[in-house]
């Protein structure tokens, strides 16, 4: 437990200490955000003092250590959090009110860090939560973006994006480590050849120097002192060399330069799934990759004065494909720099190296063209070529004689260096993110490798930090388990299920449906504020909130509410229970048809809503600017989770984890993780639709699939899509959605994700989920059961497996 106890007195004088010293003044003159600034550097002041006590600690006792590597990091805002990690939330909520603030308010005042896209981002930031917690001597890499995913508004319907800066409140959190600032080279040209002794020498020509500067957030865990550091790398110009451009007169030459490096930490890619070809997203990652290794490597080194134990000390975790070049890296820092031979080099790299796959997208598995690499990065992608072949003499040895096998496995292959292979060839580990994204890398995915390397694959199903998730972000909720299960599961969140004891108790079921309310009010408030839209506090709140994307299937939940209208429309004094569909979803600004989905929603929301016959039993509101922070309010508020994915397309999902913690029941295929959601809570207690994934798989492959002929049989398919292609009384023109759908485009078939073919059994699980919300009682103790059951899907437990299965390092969690 932390050493540390705080009292309200002693926050006081804290806060009142750092306003006087840093902003010159008094507690009655500061304004929220000095507030806010002088909250967070007392919270600081102990996160820090921590984590060089950790680091003392990691350093004396030399443990194997985990270095998380990932390009994105969704942190979410760090206040509250680290205050409820450190036991102080209600010390510095007291303190706050004696001072005249509300808490909530100071909370408001930090920016939401957009340092990701949406489910890989926040899993890494719920790990190294989890890794804090459960003792795991974890460190996390990415970069420190000037700007993180674009702020979404919605102007006349549309998505519009524009820049997110987040530093200027977000900076008090990160401590700058300069004296250990790397030096990365891009571009440029090698020769390499062996001096008389037989040592190879590596030299480089005129390349691009770029600093990497650390700057250090300490990640706290609860009811503990151990620290998880997130360290993030900002690119920065070596001003020096840019002086002497300046004085030989090559001003613009000089600033060129610059710019060059420092455009490397400005901005985060919005996930648009093409990324090939874009030379910055290239020079990130290998930034990312180079800084990171250099750093582990020369704190090894003046360690242990070798890097020969290195395997043994450290796991270099790539999550996603997005780190691999770690792997070529490694081998250049170990050949290059400290005269190993290829194969001690790569038996070190390969032992060190896990990597963890997200995707079974194909355009998602990334691939880059070799004439970038060999730009960009010359002697790597020397050594990705040698990695190469003796990776396709080891296939010979599986697949003799069978070139096309061998082509088709090749890490280089028609001019692309294929990450994924690359990724596989040199790890000791690789995972998929929930049972069945597991089964499928093996199965059909990565099947050969599988063959070859079976022993090396695994599972570890997702989770979340269900401390911030539910402890946090519900606090009603959590003091009414705590009040009959106590606090132990913070800590050891399989005890929930004692919650399982209750599903009968009449007063505690009430309780949970009050709270639920509760929650329900303030989101809807946030609705009337942000949407100038009344919802009926007695409606369902269905949420759908995840990334804008065609397979998960955002378009199927539409059809529905289309279809609903036209229902209430025909009927509008029929026996209804009310609906409220909320949507929040950013789309990647590249992704024509994701945006235009918005618009849609937006379209059919307005449409809606203008109409008196329908607008008191049914709606549809999107939220703006999805984000943590966003995504804090809506979960506790929700009652129907929307996880409607194509079968075998959704790697895992965490919203889905999200949702059940806060007592909403799913409404899901059996993709992803829902499969195992399903598992915990019995089919009773969870609204199964659609095609499994064989089906799914089986009737993509036939090419047999012809939305055409559901749309001419099914009058509820026909008038839905009808009304897309008239239109929703704003003018604007669906028709492309709606050929989409029934003819395809852009090369692609019809209907892709198959939304028409599951859309009869999705409208039926929605009329199950209304008739069982007749029952308020029955809906509790349903809700009840999801929450009982939802302990497996913390980060904690995923992190235990991590460390116990693949990192081979302890931890304090207790199974
Ligand atoms: C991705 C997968 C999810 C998975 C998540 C974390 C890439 O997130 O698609 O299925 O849960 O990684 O493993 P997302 O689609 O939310 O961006």
């Amino acid at each position: 437990m932390p050493k540390t106890q705080y009292t309200k007195t002693a926050l006081k004088e804290a806060i009142a200490g750092k306003l006087q010293r840093h902003f010159a003044c008094e507690v009655e003159d500061a304004t929220k955000d000095q507030v806010y600034e002088a909250c967070a550097l007392v919270v600081r002041d102990a996160l820090t003092e921590h984590m060089i006590e950790t680091q003392n600690e990691v350093e004396r006792d030399g443990e194997r250590q985990v270095h998380y590597l990932c390009m994105e990091f969704l942190v979410g805002r760090s206040l509250r959090n680290n205050a409820y990690n450190l036991g102080m939330l209600d010390a510095l909520t007291a303190a706050l009110k004696d001072m005249g603030f509300e808490m909530a308010d100071i909370f408001e005042e930090e920016a939401d860090p957009g340092l990701g896209n949406g489910g890989l981002g926040r899993l890494a930031a719920c790990y190294m939560d989890g890794m804090a917690t459960d003792g795991v001597r974890g460190t996390g890499y990415s970069i420190r973006y000037e700007h993180g995913i674009f702020k979404q508004k919605i102007v006349e319907g549309q998505q519009v994006e524009l820049p997110d800066s987040w530093l200027s409140t977000g900076e008090v959190w990160q401590i700058p480590a300069m004296d250990e600032t790397r030096e990365v080279k891009i571009g440029g040209t090698v020769d390499t050849y062996f001096d008389d002794n037989g040592k190879l020498v590596v030299n480089y020509h005129d390349y691009t120097p770029v600093l990497a500067v650390p700057y250090d957030m300490p990640i706290s865990g609860y009811g503990t002192n151990n620290i998880a550091r997130l360290r993030l790398w900002k690119a920065q110009s070596p001003i020096a060399l840019d002086m002497k451009l300046f004085s030989s007169g090559e001003y613009l030459k000089a600033l060129e330069k610059h710019a060059l490096a420092e455009t490397i930490s400005m901005v985060l890619y919005p996930e648009d799934n093409h990324r090939e070809g874009q030379s910055l997203r290239l020079k990130q990652q290998y930034f990312l990759v180079s800084a990171t290794l250099q750093d582990i490597c020369a704190k090894h080194k003046a360690k242990y004065g070798t890097l020969e134990n290195f395997a043994h000390k450290h796991v270099l975790h790539i999550n996603d494909t997005h780190p691999t070049l770690v792997i070529p890296e490694l081998m250049r820092i170990l050949m290059d720099e400290n005269d190993m031979s290829w194969e001690q080099a790569w038996n070190i790299t390969s032992q060190s190296v896990a990597y963890t796959n997200h995707t079974v997208m194909p355009e998602a598995l990334e691939c880059w063209p070799v004439s970038l690499v060999q730009e960009l990065m010359p002697r790597v992608m020397q050594i990705i070529y040698e990695i190469n072949e003796r990776f396709c003499k080891e296939l010979w040895n599986y697949f003799p004689n069978d070139f096309q096998k061998i082509s088709k496995l090749a890490i280089v292959a028609d001019d692309t260096v294929r990450m994924a292979h690359l990724a596989i060839a040199g790890s000791f580990s690789i995972n998929g993110v929930s049972a069945l994204h597991s089964e499928i890398l093996k199965e059909r995915v990565f099947t050969d490798f599988y063959k070859i390397y079976s022993s090396k694959f695994c599972n570890v199903t997702n989770g979340i930090a269900h401390r911030r998730w539910l402890c946090e972000a519900n606090p009603e909720l959590a003091e009414l388990i705590e009040s009959k299960i106590g606090i132990g599961y913070r800590t050891h969140p399989s005890e929930l299920q004692v919650l399982n004891n209750y599903a009968d108790d009449k007063e505690l079921l009430d309780k949970l449906g009050e709270i639920k309310r509760h929650n329900k009010q303030r989101l809807a408030d946030y609705i009337k504020a942000h949407n100038g839209i009344e919802v009926n506090m007695d409606s369902i709140f269905d949420v759908q909130v995840k990334r804008l994307h065609e397979y998960k299937r955002q378009m199927l939940n539409i059809l529905h509410i289309i279809s609903l209208y036209h229902k209430l429309k025909d009927n509008p004094d029929m026996d209804f229970v009310p609906r409220t569909f909320i949507f929040g979803s950013k789309a990647a600004p590249g992704y024509a048809v994701a945006k235009k989905t918005i618009q849609l929603i937006n379209s059919i929301s307005k449409m809606i809503d203008n109409d008196p016959a329908v607008r008191d039993k049914l709606k549809v509101v999107f939220l703006e600017d999805y984000k943590v922070s966003l995504a804090e309010i809506i979960m506790p508020a929700a009652e129907v989770s929307e996880q409607i994915s194509i079968a075998g397309k959704e790697a895992s999902g965490t919203g889905n984890m999200k949702f059940m913690m806060n007592g909403a029941l799913t409404i899901g295929t059996m993709d992803g993780a829902n499969v195992e959601i399903c598992e915990a809570v019995g089919k009773e207690n969870i609204f199964i639709f659609g095609m499994e994934t064989p089906e799914a798989e089986a009737l993509a492959a036939s090419g047999s699939y012809e939305p055409m002929v559901i749309y001419q049989n099914d009058p509820v398919i026909r008038r839905v899509l009808d009304q897309m292609i008239h239109g929703f009384g704003d003018g604007v023109d669906y028709t492309d959605i709606a050929n989409l759908l029934l003819h395809g485009g852009n090369g692609g078939p019809a209907d892709r994700y198959m939304s028409l073919k599951d859309f009869a059994s999705y409208a039926a699980a929605q009329e199950r989920v209304s008739e069982v919300y007749r029952d308020q009682d029955q809906w509790n103790r349903m809700a009840l059961i999801n929450i009982a059951n939802s302990g497996r899907f913390a980060a904690d437990r995923s992190i235990a497996e991590y460390a116990q299965n693949i990192w081979r390092v302890k931890t304090n969690f207790a199974f």
